[in-house]
């Protein structure tokens, strides 16, 4: 029985503020993976202009965070020669797909999404087709290359449970067709075994860094579009900023608990609790065996020094590799003339089994 090869793909948009978040949540668990896995990481410079160009900046601001986002995927570790490194928009294959896909998923799939509520906010009918779309965009993201493994944080778990939802219905909707062409893939649902062109892709998901909250507001996401630069931990801060904003970071006046229930109904002690153990690669437990019962006058300047020492040389390293414009484009232009291959191969087994007449 042929099952799909194990491939991961994931994205982060170049909207500027790379945070802790989208560091410990996303790019340092891509590099992990890398050890036993293909991976093909992306700049999804299309889904960043889905908001107002006030919000993104425009299109010096687009290239330089391109730039930026590729030399933070490098300094973490990311490998460009082992595993595939593009932006999006150079691989046209994606919005072709996504099209397909804009046939394929239901306005009422989409009208639950909540991240187009909060990016939305009040005004709805002033937000760009684009951002209401976006999960369409996500999904041919993933799976123009048929990828079997997401890892993300946890804000876009119900984005992958739609792209689920999409990869079904083309199964089943062409499933007569995806046969007649011999394009299916044996998979196991439940007892049965059914021929699928696409897979069911499983989000890679958890650790104590899925969801790392603002320093603020231990209730709200960490987040790039949050107007306080103190509410994140942006990753080209200098030292004395990480420190300074972990020692601003607001937390209640009780000492640290020594178990991890004692965190229930205190977010921003649970938050820190969190970021200690993600960046010991740790967790939360041991954290408090370590910690319980101090006061954060003493937690809070562990946590800097931790942060400072392993932020530091990631910062340095982005500096270094975006001294050099031409290196980062030299990694984009290679990584998309690779991903625009495998893309192609998707595409041309979707025009068959859709029906779009192609030489
Ligand atoms: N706070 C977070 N904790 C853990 N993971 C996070 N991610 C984002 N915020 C957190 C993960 O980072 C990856 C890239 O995110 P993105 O750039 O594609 O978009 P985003 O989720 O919109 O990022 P932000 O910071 O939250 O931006 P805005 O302010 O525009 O909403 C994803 O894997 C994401 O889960």
């Amino acid at each position: 029985m042929s099952t799909f090869e194990p491939l991961v793909f994931s994205g982060v948009q170049p909207t500027g503020n790379l945070h802790l978040g989208n560091y410990l949540g996303a790019i340092r668990r891509w590099v992990a993976l890398q050890e036993n896995n293909n991976c093909i990481y992306c700049v999804v410079d299309q889904h960043a202009i889905t908001q107002a160009v006030s919000v993104w900046g425009g299109p010096s601001e687009l290239l330089r965070n391109t730039r930026e986002v590729t030399a933070a995927f490098l300094a973490a570790g990311v490998d460009p020669k082992k595993h595939i490194v593009f932006n999006q928009s150079r691989v046209r294959q994606h919005s072709e797909l996504a099209w397909v896909f804009n046939c394929i998923a239901r306005m009422g799939w989409l009208n639950r999404m909540t991240q187009f509520k909060d990016k939305a906010g009040k005004d709805r009918e002033n937000a760009s087709v684009g951002l209401y779309v976006y999960p369409n965009l996500m999904a041919a993201d993933i799976l123009v290359y048929r990828a079997t493994h997401v890892p993300v944080g946890e804000d876009q778990k119900q984005h992958l449970e739609l792209t689920r939802d999409i990869a079904q219905k083309f199964n089943t909707d062409f499933s007569d067709r995806i046969s007649e062409l011999g394009l299916g893939v044996e998979t196991q649902s439940g007892h049965e075994t059914i021929s699928s062109f696409f897979p069911l892709t499983e989000p890679v998901i958890g650790g104590p860094a899925a969801r790392l909250m603002s320093l603020r507001d231990g209730t709200k996401k960490m987040s790039k579009s949050d107007p306080s630069d103190l509410s994140r931990i942006n990753l080209i801060d200098d030292a004395d900023t990480i420190s300074k904003k972990i020692r601003k970071a607001k937390t209640d006046s009780d000492p640290l608990p020594s178990e991890v229930d004692g965190l229930k109904d205190r977010p921003e002690a649970d938050n820190l609790v969190g970021i200690y153990a993600a960046l010991t690669d740790s967790d939360k437990e041991t954290v408090l065996h370590n910690f319980g019962g101090q006061q954060f006058s003493v937690f809070k300047p562990a946590l800097a020094e931790l942060a400072v020492e392993k932020l530091s040389p990631i910062a340095a390293e982005m500096r270094r590799i975006s001294a050099d414009p031409g290196f980062v484009d030299a990694v984009l232009k290679d990584g998309g003339e690779r991903a625009s291959i495998l893309a192609e191969k998707t595409m041309r087994n979707v025009r068959d089994i859709v029906g779009f007449l192609q030489d």
